[in-house]
């Protein structure tokens, strides 16, 4: 006869690894942008989260996610996003953290800066292994579009809406991407240079070649989004400086990045669905 283990009887089982693929996922989700949705609709909705942080009941997760959203004066944007992405990421069974990075102030927006001020604080509340480099307008469409990191830098916008569904262009490397905590820093993080619009994925990109690394995107079918529409934001005007800027990359990499991104938070606040962090980046110099 069989004998209990001593103490074992009133332990919960160990967990055992989520499975390969999670069998909660439906592939195309249906989005919908309600006016009358409320940020406490979708607090009552994901109960599971607190603190922005989520991770599966029964299984251990295959990979920490922090996932890192650039914002200012984008409520509404912010709002949708977060009704959809955490169910969606919760149907894909990872352990995850969600930092929005609040630009204080009305200066010059600079989301390649705000992205790494992000995983700067993100590592300062978890040891995560994964980040996911957000657009707070982009929901994704498909939940077989994993937000997990591979062995080479992922892009998972091949597609959206307003573009037809296809590739912008050869190297686009804009609106979701994702890196582990290594790749991001072997390319020491993105430009802190580029503020206005435009040029600072295009920087990115060229950090990850002169690494020798390879982008790798998900099927064009799955790598899909709705982007919520929007103009142009002011204090976002056009970087005429951009072309310039991204001739220089290979120059100033080395020391124009996460280790020369100088910032003061001014706030870090643990809502229910995410982590709030609001910063002082500066202004152009
Ligand atoms: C494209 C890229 C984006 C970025 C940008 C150029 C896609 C799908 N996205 O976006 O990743 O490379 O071009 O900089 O190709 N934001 C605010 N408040 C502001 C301004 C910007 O929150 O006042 C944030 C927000 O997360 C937004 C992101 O910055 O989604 C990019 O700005 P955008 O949406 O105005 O630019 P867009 O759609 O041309
Ligand atoms: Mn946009």
């Amino acid at each position: 006869p069989w004998t209990a283990a001593p103490g074992r009887l009133n332990t919960p089982p160990p967990k055992v690894e989520c499975p390969q693929e999670s069998p909660l996922l439906q592939g195309v989700v249906k989005l919908s942008f309600e006016s009358s949705l409320k940020l406490k609709d979708v607090e009552s909705d994901n109960k599971g989260v607190t603190g922005g942080k989520y991770e599966p009941k029964d299984c251990t997760a295959k990979q920490s996610v922090a996932i890192i959203i650039p914002h200012r004066n984008r409520e509404r944007h912010l709002l949708y996003l977060l009704h959809h992405l955490h169910p969606f990421l919760q149907r894909q069974q990872l352990h995850y953290g969600i930092y929005v990075i609040q630009q204080a102030g009305s200066l010059t927006f600079n989301r390649a800066k705000l992205l790494n001020v992000g995983y700067l604080e993100a590592l300062k509340d978890y040891r995560w292994e994964c980040f996911i480099f957000h657009d707070v307008d982009l929901v994704p469409e498909n939940d077989h579009n994993l937000y997990v990191c591979d062995k080479q830098p992922k892009h998972l916008v091949v597609g959206r809406n307003a573009t037809g569904y296809k590739l912008r262009y050869k190297g686009y490397f804009g609106g979701v991407t994702a890196m582990t905590k290594e790749q991001f820093l072997q390319v020491n993080g993105f430009s802190n240079t580029y503020w206005g619009w435009g040029g600072e994925d295009d920087d990115l990109r060229i950090r990850v070649e002169l690494q020798k690394m390879k982008i790798v995107r998900p099927p064009a079918d799955v790598a899909r989004y709705t982007m919520v529409f929007h103009k142009r934001d002011s204090g976002n005007e056009i970087n005429k400086d951009r072309m310039r800027l991204l001739g220089r990359t290979p120059q100033v990499w080395r020391k124009d990045g996460l280790n020369s991104c100088s910032y003061k938070t001014l706030s870090v606040e643990r809502v229910p669905l995410y982590v709030n962090v609001t910063v002082d980046i500066g202004k152009p110099q």
